[in-house]
């Protein structure tokens, strides 16, 4: 399998410096819908690995929102093979609501030859099969400002206006050193390399530190994009 730029994905781990590619599906779930997937209940289906950090922002997210009757959920075997992400906790190891067995079917519905990897989370449109995105920076934000017709009554803001520059300069600091730190010391071939990206996660957490001994949440006085991102890399 390979990466999203192409390069050799998880059978490249382990062999070469850990480097996180962009995403290659960033089309926007939208309340305009100005990139063809405007916000509908029960049109989209979230797919997610419970054991990726990354795609339990999304879980996290959606409950805390009430997403969860206006978008379904799919959950993929924790464990890959080397045809990626599978649905074998499904009956017939199947997704019942897309009816694939491999999270690929999707990607593949959507570009075909595709050579990039097939990642979670991903969101796919279940009338047409096709992934809509696997952008995961920008999924839990979207859920979170342009999603809101579908919160349910009392859902906390998660990236209020007010307070995104800071959150922003702290999700930040958290995706270099910890989010993705934690990859570059897991992945690392070296113990340079390992012991480096080590202390950088806990040089960022001592420096996060002084905020969480004055306040509850990193940014404000209520929950934020920012504590999930934390949160579920912990
Ligand atoms: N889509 C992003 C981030 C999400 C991500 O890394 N998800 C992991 C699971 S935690 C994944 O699905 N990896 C599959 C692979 O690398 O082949 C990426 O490819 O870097």
């Amino acid at each position: 399998m390979s990466g999203d730029d192409g390069t050799p994905g998880n059978s490249g781990y382990g062999r070469k410096a850990f480097k996180r590619s962009k995403s290659h599906f960033a089309d926007r779930i939208t309340a305009d819908g100005r990139d063809g997937w405007p916000v509908e209940a029960g049109r989209y289906r979230l797919v997610a690995s419970r054991a990726c950090p990354w795609a339990s922002r999304a879980l996290v997210s959606r409950r805390l929102l009430g997403l969860e009757d206006a978008l379904s959920l799919a959950i993929t075997d924790p464990i890959q093979d080397d045809r990626s992400w599978r649905f074998t906790l499904d009956p017939d190891g199947r997704d019942p609501v897309l009816g694939i067995r491999f999270l690929s079917e999707a990607y593949d519905k959507r570009e075909t030859g595709y050579p990039g990897g097939v990642s979670v989370p991903a969101v796919v449109d279940v009338p047409s099969g096709r992934l809509v995105t696997n952008d995961y920076q920008q999924i839990t934000l979207d859920l979170a400002t342009e999603w809101t017709s579908l919160h349910r009554p009392g859902a906390p803001d998660l990236y209020p206006h007010a307070l995104r520059d800071e959150i922003d300069e702290v999700m930040a600091g958290v995706y270099q050193d910890v989010n993705n730190g934690v990859y570059r010391a897991g992945f690392a071939t070296g113990q340079e390399e390992y012991e480096a990206a080590c202390a950088g996660v806990f040089r960022r957490l001592e420096q996060l530190t002084p905020r969480l001994e004055r306040q509850r949440y990193l940014v404000g006085d209520t929950i934020t994009e920012a504590d999930i991102r934390l949160f579920t890399t912990l």
